[in-house]
């Protein structure tokens, strides 16, 4: 193809993927050896704790093209996830005896979804040009997500390490198509943070180090979805009522003024979540768990996990018979990680360990 064709190409993309729901889509080339220091930094500190899929790819996740030889390009691409119909997060959290779950995680799980529309892109582009070397991604792979992100010029490294655009905060998933296909380049995001450190301050464990620098062993988010086993008891009071991920860097951001509510019906609230009791949550048996969350990313961290994550809620909640007697119900539940939590929670409310 030649540059004009090339040109027109990257265009027809930037539709394609407007029309298939996407935010916006750039486009970069595979360098990342600006990033490869850093990267291989992080993980010699031990800062991604027991995530041993991030130590085990060694430098393909930035060297594309040791992960998909043939790579000179990556489309990149944003999907906004806010659900219109959520109960007010702040909201949520201020109020003890509700659960709170990360936005994203309210409807459906995100990765078949962005998954399968960029299927759908890459299917156009095939229509276009015939075969073509491609493969596509979404947070699974080793893939170094936000630094490709800004090199296409989506947006900017926010300093609690998310992709933040001026058009629509950081309430967004990133997906990625790899490909041999020589499409024209476009410019890298610029840093638009200045000397703002509102997501660092608000950070209730303080896992944000230094700006652009995120302990992943102290953030919420890795301790209640990535962590299968105890979490550490001096971290516990610190979650409050977060029961999966947590938003506090994204809510303390100015730039999420901007965020932009998803026009993807699966990423809807589903059951109420966005709003619901702990003392409830924590009355599903396995069953009901499955059942209500078959779709959901929560599925993926297993029902002893969320009790596990519910049981340190209910000991941050305040005092109240109701709050005593769901605890009580699992003090001899079948998973002792499950047990374990349960009882720091009672004793958090003056009741006896035995
Ligand atoms: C591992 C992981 C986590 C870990 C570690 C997070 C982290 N910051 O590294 C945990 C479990 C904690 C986590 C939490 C969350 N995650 Co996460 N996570 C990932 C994953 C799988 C890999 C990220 C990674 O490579 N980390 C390794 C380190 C080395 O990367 P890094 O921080 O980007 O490191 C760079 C900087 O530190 C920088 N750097 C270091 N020092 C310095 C100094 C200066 C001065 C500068 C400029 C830069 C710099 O260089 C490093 C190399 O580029 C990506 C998906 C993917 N495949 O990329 C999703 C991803 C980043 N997560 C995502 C989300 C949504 C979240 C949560 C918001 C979920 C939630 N609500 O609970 C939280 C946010 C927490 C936070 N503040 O980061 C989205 C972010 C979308 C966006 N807008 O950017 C991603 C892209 C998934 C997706 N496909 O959508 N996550
Ligand atoms: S997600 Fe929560 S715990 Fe993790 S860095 Fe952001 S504010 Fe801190």
């Amino acid at each position: 193809m030649n540059p004009n064709d090339l040109s027109g190409l990257a265009d027809d993309i930037k539709r394609w993927g407007a029309e298939l729901g996407f935010g916006a889509i750039g486009i970069a080339d595979t360098d990342l050896s600006q990033a490869e220091q850093a990267h291989r930094e992080w993980l010699a500190k031990g800062f991604h704790g027991a995530m041993d899929y991030m130590a085990k790819h060694g430098d393909k996740r930035t060297r594309p093209a040791e992960l998909v030889p043939g790579t000179i390009r990556v489309i990149s691409v944003r999907m906004d996830y806010l659900p219109p119909d959520a109960e007010d997060s702040m909201a949520v959290m201020e109020n003890g005896e509700k659960a709170f779950i990360s936005r994203y995680a309210l409807g459906r799980d995100y990765h078949k979804v962005l998954r399968q529309r960029l299927q759908s892109l890459c299917d156009k582009i095939g229509n276009r040009v015939g075969p073509f070397g491609y493969r596509v991604f979404t947070d699974s792979a080793p893939v170094l997500e936000v630094a490709l992100a800004e090199k296409a010029g989506l947006g900017w490294r926010g300093k609690h390490t998310l992709l933040l655009s001026r058009e629509a905060g950081s309430w967004f998933f990133l997906g990625e198509i790899y490909t041999d296909l020589p499409l024209p380049l476009d410019a890298a995001g610029q840093n638009h943070c200045g000397t703002c450190r509102a997501c660092i301050e608000i950070c209730p464990t303080q896992a944000i180090i230094a700006p652009y620098e995120v302990d992943a062993r102290r953030c919420i988010s890795y301790l209640t979805i990535e962590l299968k086993d105890s979490i550490p008891e001096g971290l516990r009071p610190l979650i409050g009522n977060r029961v999966y991920g947590c938003d506090d860097c994204q809510l303390a951001c100015p730039w999420n003024r901007f965020g932009q509510l998803t026009g993807v019906d699966d990423f809807h609230v589903r059951h109420g979540l966005d709003d619901i009791s702990l003392v409830e949550l924590f009355g599903w048996d396995e069953a009901t768990f499955k059942e209500k969350m078959a779709g959901s990313a929560i599925y993926r961290i297993g029902y002893a996990q969320w009790l596990r994550n519910i049981a340190v809620g209910l000991g941050n909640a305040p005092g109240s018979p109701e709050v005593t007697a769901a605890l009580e119900a699992r003090r001899h539940d079948a998973s002792p990680l499950v047990r374990e939590h349960v009882l720091w929670a009672l004793n958090r409310h003056g009741i006896s360990r035995n």
